[in-house]
């Protein structure tokens, strides 16, 4: 059985230093550019960032493969093989970084013949380091997390995100789905702006539950791994198991509060990130399925 904890080492370590660039261009001018929506920003640090991080692994891992959100953006396809493969989000929370917005992280998740290894996911702006090792546990700047393992979704704060989507049919399921929620009632619904340090306030605890439709799989392929080995739920918005490219996914506290919100919330059709490079939700992907 390989031992993946070199690479794990040397990510946290590229992560690390991946933040510090980021950080370092936070206060700049932004010159942003749009991808899929008005509201699904790209600027030269995503970009520049992701091309550091990749270059650094090819040093150290040449055979490794990839699957980077702005690589794809400009023409790469999503094809998880069962080689090593990074999975790289270089700035999850684009909006918030233009915005200055404290919430973004550096996210890289490592997986195998199709399985996720570990994950990392870097929250520059409050310097928390969040990983996990699979079989080995969750971690927040080195020290062990866990779920708040909440079992009553009246007691639960969610999380979730209203995403880059602006097409009317995505906007009315997404905001129906808060409305169901708090209907229920649930003590809170929240939204920091970027998926991955969503889902790691489910592994620490924070928060009890997150969703979401529409996101990629960098942006939550890592910190899936965190929260189920923080000792949480992973699963898709329908109840089955979690694929990180269906663009749909829970995390929760247990099972119980998992499988709730999976009755509660609705999806919409997005076309899967394997399936086309030019991703689309909402109405936009109807009938392309
Ligand atoms: C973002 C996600 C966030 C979602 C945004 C966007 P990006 O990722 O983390 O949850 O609401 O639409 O997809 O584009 O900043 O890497």
């Amino acid at each position: 059985m390989p031992d993946w904890t070199e690479c794990l080492n040397f990510g946290i370590s590229i992560a690390k230093q991946a933040g510090e660039v980021v950080l370092a261009a936070l206060q700049d001018q932004k010159d942003v550019d749009l991808k899929s929506s008005p509201a699904d920003l790209v600027t030269e640090t995503d970009q520049r960032v992701e091309n550091i991080l990749i270059f650094e692994i090819r040093k150290r891992f040449p055979h490794h493969r990839f699957i980077g959100e702005e690589s794809v953006a400009a023409g790469g396809r999503v094809q998880l093989t069962d080689c090593p493969t990074w999975i790289i989000d270089p700035i999850d929370g684009t909006v918030n970084f233009v915005h200055r917005f404290p919430f973004m992280a550096v996210s890289i998740a490592f997986a195998v013949n199709k399985q996720t290894e570990f994950g990392i996911v870097y929250s520059c702006v409050e310097d928390k380091l969040f990983h996990a090792q699979r079989g080995r546990g969750a971690f927040l700047n080195g020290e062990a997390v866990h779920t708040s393992g909440q079992e009553d979704i009246n007691r639960c704060v969610v999380v979730t995100e209203i995403g880059a989507e602006r097409d009317h049919l995505s906007l009315s399921t997404m905001t129906s789905n808060i409305f169901r929620l708090l209907k229920l009632p649930v003590h809170g619904v929240r939204a920091l702006g970027t998926a991955a340090v969503d889902m790691c306030q489910v592994a620490t605890g924070g928060a009890d539950a997150y969703y979401h439709i529409g996101m990629h799989c960098w942006d939550i392929a890592a910190s899936a791994i965190i929260v189920q080995e923080a000792g949480g739920v992973v699963m898709d918005t329908d109840g089955s198991s979690f694929d990180m490219m269906s663009r749909r996914v829970i995390a929760a506290s247990s099972l119980a509060v998992a499988s709730h919100i999976a009755q509660v919330v609705q999806a919409f059709p997005c076309r899967r990130d394997d399936d086309d490079p030019s991703s689309t939700c909402g109405a936009e992907s109807v009938g392309k399925l």
